[in-house]
């Protein structure tokens, strides 16, 4: 894992660039900031750049990236909100969130799913009164088992995003980078197979949506139908193999909690053995206010410990992204080339 602390001056030059954008957006969810974030992301100071173009290009087996040290201001973000979509007056997180969209322009292009907290960009990860036994981000009680964001999705991100706006009990994110399971050549063949298949998590069903958007009826047309699309994925999913790319060196999709154990002996043999090797080395990572971290998700599997929310205010609150590499492979399923939901 990388990690860099930014100095005083780097705070401050990076605060100019957001005052800037926060003088004329009033919102990350605006077209038009997302369309303009990657220019001024390159006003960023230029170790963050190169650390953060570092990490794209070169693909470090670590598969994390952490910049640290912007200063959360307790009192403008307010209490942790009850619900991402219950935001109040007291609430002022827009410096973050404008943070964490320009650093997620310098990996690729940030990105939203219709099924998802209401096609945002960027999601509040903070326990919800009711979600306390469910594997979603917005649990707490249940351990999130370790996963592939996405891993279900052909059009997952390439890179998870989390800025940590408070943690006071300091509750790990669980980490392992694929490079760290000490996996054999058969094993590696076996699991490069197309013998897997992985369905939807929860956070993607309509139970779980709490979306009070308005829509014109065209959208809300397409939003029916990527929840049919979702409902597909669960009933008739595509086999898959776990490992993919150059097998020296594999990518990874997974996520066990949502997959069925295969029947074929070897498969099933395999995927047992990849799983307890990679509960041996799952490491824990507490992100203490202020840190930004990027996973590599084609590189890496992460979860989260379970907790007990307090729901007074206080709760652990983190920031979330999904930034694609490339917008182009999901053109299909977005509703025009800069659009950045995919339905
Ligand atoms: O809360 C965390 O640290 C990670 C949770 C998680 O896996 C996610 O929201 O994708
Ligand atoms: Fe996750």
């Amino acid at each position: 894992m990388s990690k860099i602390r930014m100095t005083e001056a780097e705070v401050e030059e990076t605060r100019a660039v957001i005052s800037e954008l926060a003088g004329r957006y009033a919102s990350v969810e605006d077209q038009d900031f997302l369309d303009e974030a990657n220019v001024m992301a390159h006003e960023l100071p230029r170790r963050i750049r190169r650390e953060l173009r570092n990490f794209r290009l070169f693909e470090p087996e670590g598969a994390m990236v952490v910049v640290r040290g912007w200063p959360v201001d307790e009192g403008k973000i307010g209490p942790t909100p009850p619900h991402w979509n219950d935001h109040g007056e007291d609430n002022d997180t827009l410096s973050e969130d404008i943070l964490l969209v320009l650093l997620s322009s310098l990996l690729g292009e940030p990105i939203g799913w219709s099924t998802q907290q209401g096609g945002r960009i960027v999601h509040d990860l903070l326990p919800i009164k009711g979600h306390e036994n469910e594997q979603v981000g917005t649990g707490s009680g249940q351990l999130i088992t370790w996963h592939v964001e996405d891993a279900f999705h052909p059009y997952r991100g390439d890179y998870l995003g989390m800025m940590c706006l408070r943690n006071p009990d300091q509750i790990p994110t669980t980490f392992a980078p694929i490079s760290s399971v000490p996996l054999t050549d058969e094993e590696v063949e076996v699991l490069s197979r197309p013998l897997y298949v992985i369905r939807p998590d929860n956070s993607h069903l309509p139970k779980n949506a709490d979306d009070t958007n308005e829509r014109t009826p065209e959208e809300a047309a397409l939003v029916a139908k990527s929840f049919e699309k979702i409902e597909r994925m669960c009933t008739s999913p595509e086999p898959i193999s776990i490992l993919f790319g150059d097998l020296k060196a594999p990518y990874v999709r997974m996520d066990p909690y949502f997959m069925e154990t295969p029947e074929d002996p070897v498969a099933r043999d395999t995927f047992e053995t990849l799983q307890s090797k990679v509960d041996e080395v799952l490491e824990d990572r507490a992100l203490e206010p202020g840190d930004i971290c990027f996973i590599d998700n084609f590189q890496s599997v992460h979860g989260r410990k379970p907790f007990k929310a307090r729901f007074d205010g206080s709760d652990r609150w983190m920031k979330r992204i999904n930034v694609a590499r490339d917008l182009r492979k999901s053109r299909e399923s977005r509703l025009s080339a800069s659009a950045r939901v995919v339905y």
